[in-house]
């Protein structure tokens, strides 16, 4: 009886050390030490043995329970302590998901367009948002009678320190930028302006401007054709033609509106008669404005008509957008809707 005990203690010992986890310890527990389990039934056999050996195997199964019950706390303390230290480096949990942001569309185009003109050799100019009569006007040649200066057409600001205004197009910086610099240069001014417009699909109170100055000696109108030539192909693909249409602006003399081939037209052989639904059928997108500059422009800022000429153009880069990108309501851009910004 007594080597039986032993052999039961050896055994539950063997299972307890090899047990894998909390669920196997349980179920030796109860094998072992359970109301039903095999030290009870040892209990209840001490009565077969002799009168003399029945209180020393009495005292062996206490002793043998009181062991296996110690191996069997510590080992489960081991394991539920192992286990929590397994979850805290668990390499094979995937990671937290979260959504990388994007560049929002005004900003990848303002850089498109950027970079377009940077690898032509122009350099990136930036100026303030709120600005004079002056640089806003005046230097570009835009008299006091004309119409954009009416209170309705250019946001005026109170002020203490005279009349001011949030720009109306990006122009007043490469004003700026003539008085501090000398000929020759090739720059374009990226950044917001602001018109009182009524809101509609295609008009809004704030909106992006690319604008591009370059001066020197013997700058010619071939030379506009042939920068805006690249700019065009670049951001609307090899094939895309070009043509100009005269026009009028205040700071450039002559001035035109230049157009591309639509790209739309071009893709949908498809369309079979019916209007394109891009250029409306005409074939042509107006995309930006250009011209010589005004010798007044020149003369405002010192430079001298007769030694330099230069040419400029601008566009507004939510059409260019538009264009680009099939838009059909500029307000899509301001209304940070996550549907929308995730498309670029
Ligand atoms: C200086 C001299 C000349 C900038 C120019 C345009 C033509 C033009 C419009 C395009 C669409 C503005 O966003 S829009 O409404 N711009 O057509 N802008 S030439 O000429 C300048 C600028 C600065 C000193």
């Amino acid at each position: 009886m007594k080597e039986l005990i032993q052999r039961l203690e050896q055994e539950a010992l063997r299972e307890i050390r090899a047990a894998a986890g909390g669920e196997m310890l349980e179920a030796a527990r109860t094998k072992y030490l359970g109301r039903k389990g095999l030290l009870t039934e040892a209990f209840k056999k001490i009565g077969e043995a002799s009168a003399e050996e029945r209180p020393a195997l009495g005292s062996l199964i206490n002793e043998v329970k009181g062991r296996l019950g110690a191996a069997l706390d510590e080992r489960t303390r081991a394991a539920s302590g192992g286990e929590e230290k397994a979850e805290k480096i668990d390499i094979t949990l995937p990671g937290a998901p979260f959504r990388r942001g994007r560049i929002h569309p005004i900003t990848k185009t303002v850089r498109d367009i950027s970079d377009c003109f940077v690898s032509l050799g122009f350099m990136v100019v930036e100026g303030p948002e709120i600005e004079t009569e002056h640089y806003n006007f005046e230097a570009l040649n835009i008299p006091l009678e004309h119409p954009s200066r009416d209170a309705f057409d250019t946001f005026y600001l109170n002020s203490r320190s005279g009349t001011q205004l949030l720009r109306s197009h990006t122009s007043p910086v490469q004003a700026r930028f003539m008085e501090k610099h000398k000929p020759p240069f090739a720059i374009i001014v990226p950044g917001r302006v602001f018109r009182p417009d009524a809101t509609d699909a295609t008009h809004s109170f704030m909106f992006h401007q690319v604008e591009g100055l370059v001066v020197g000696d013997r700058v010619t109108f071939a030379d506009l054709k042939g920068v805006l030539a690249i700019f065009a192909r670049q951001m609307f693909g090899v094939q895309t033609r070009m043509r100009f249409r005269p026009s009028f602006f205040p700071f450039t003399e002559p001035s035109a509106e230049v157009d591309i081939s639509c790209f739309a037209c071009a893709r949908q052989k498809h369309l079979e008669g019916r209007r394109c639904s891009i250029c409306g059928g005409k074939g042509w997108l107006e995309i930006l404005g250009a011209g010589m500059v005004n010798p007044k422009v020149f003369k405002g800022v010192g430079y001298d008509p007769e030694k330099v000429t230069g040419f400029a153009f601008g566009m507004g880069v939510e059409r260019i957008a538009m264009l680009k990108y099939g838009i059909s309501d500029i307000r899509l851009f301001c209304e940070n809707d996550i549907r929308f910004l995730r498309q670029f």
